[in-house]
């Protein structure tokens, strides 16, 4: 059987034989440690190629009705963020809460290995704040995250308790990516440093990875790590990890899955995912980032 560690990433492992069970590959114990130590950590093959083909065709189906919606659009905490290109046409960048009505990703979001990798930190009790399809096509300069923490977005902030400990997001590769892909990328250890300034004011979505800001915060560039991953590899990360990601100047798409979990004790927010270790379908949508959703539940273009 191939070897059960988790990586750093630098190096990438070989892909599992689709023979075996994923669920083994898991580093369970050693996960939670090597998060403590780099603030990331990259899982192999969690996912078989079977189960990312059908991701795969969940994010066609969530693309297409992103382009015959043509802009941004919200149904509840469904959002759909489009871009409207002169030459490309709408070009959809990413897609929140998508598994309301998607039974594929739905099921995903509460996988039993998921729940296997988040309950040693989190416990048994578990919530989601982040569901979430990100696409990168090639040549496309503005599909980029500028340098950021995850802790930025998490609002009101008295919902959101001991954030260190708390969070985990995890996000599911579609697609092979790494530093030509726009794979996403780290700088190790700077989950210790707190909450950094990391020029905010500037929205992360379409931000370039700017050296200067991540330097006016004591951090280097030069010691970021991209992870090279395959379809149905993870990584998870936490809540102050600084990391963003560049533009694909690869070939092919560049698509992760994205799902963020947080100790239910410890968020006002957020969607059942685990309730003493049971998965928690998707019923009637719970508040999470959109503060209107009892307000304003219908669906609507918001551009
Ligand atoms: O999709 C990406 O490259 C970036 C994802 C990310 O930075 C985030 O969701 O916080």
């Amino acid at each position: 059987m191939t070897s059960a560690k988790s990586s750093l990433g630098k190096v990438s492992s070989p892909t599992p034989s689709p023979a075996e069970p994923p669920l083994d590959l898991l580093p369970h114990d050693g996960l939670w440690g090597e998060l403590a130590q780099a603030g990331f950590a990259v899982l192999r093959g969690v996912f078989s190629p079977p189960e990312v083909a059908r991701l795969a065709a969940a994010f066609d189906r969530h693309y297409a009705e992103g382009q015959r919606l043509g802009r941004d659009f919200r149904h509840g905490n469904l959002h759909y963020r489009v871009r409207q290109d002169a030459v490309r046409g709408p070009q959809v960048r990413m897609v929140q809460w998508p598994s309301y009505g998607d039974a594929e990703l739905a099921a995903t979001r509460i996988d039993p290995r998921l729940f296997t990798l988040l309950s040693p930190g989190l416990g048994g009790d578990i919530k989601q704040i982040i569901n979430q399809l990100h696409w990168k096509p090639p040549g496309d300069a503005e599909a980029t995250f500028g340098w950021h923490q995850d802790i930025r977005f998490r609002r009101p902030r008295a919902a959101y308790r001991n954030p260190e400990t708390a969070y985990l997001q995890t996000a599911i590769a579609i697609d092979a990516q790494g530093p030509d892909e726009g794979g996403v990328s780290f700088l190790p250890g700077s989950h210790r440093l707190g909450e950094l300034d990391l020029d905010l004011g500037t929205p992360v979505l379409g931000a370039g990875l700017d050296e200067a800001a991540l330097r006016r915060d004591g951090l280097d560039a030069e010691r970021a790590v991209t992870p090279r991953l395959r379809p149905g590899d993870m990584m998870v990360w936490s809540l102050f990890t600084v990391h963003g990601s560049g533009p694909n100047r690869a070939e092919g798409l560049r698509r992760l899955y994205l799902n963020g979990y947080v100790r239910a004790a410890d968020c006002d927010r957020g969607e059942w995912a685990f309730r003493s270790g049971r998965p928690c379908p998707l019923r009637e949508p719970q508040l999470v980032h959109y503060e209107d959703l009892h307000r304003r539940p219908e669906p609507h273009f918001t551009e």
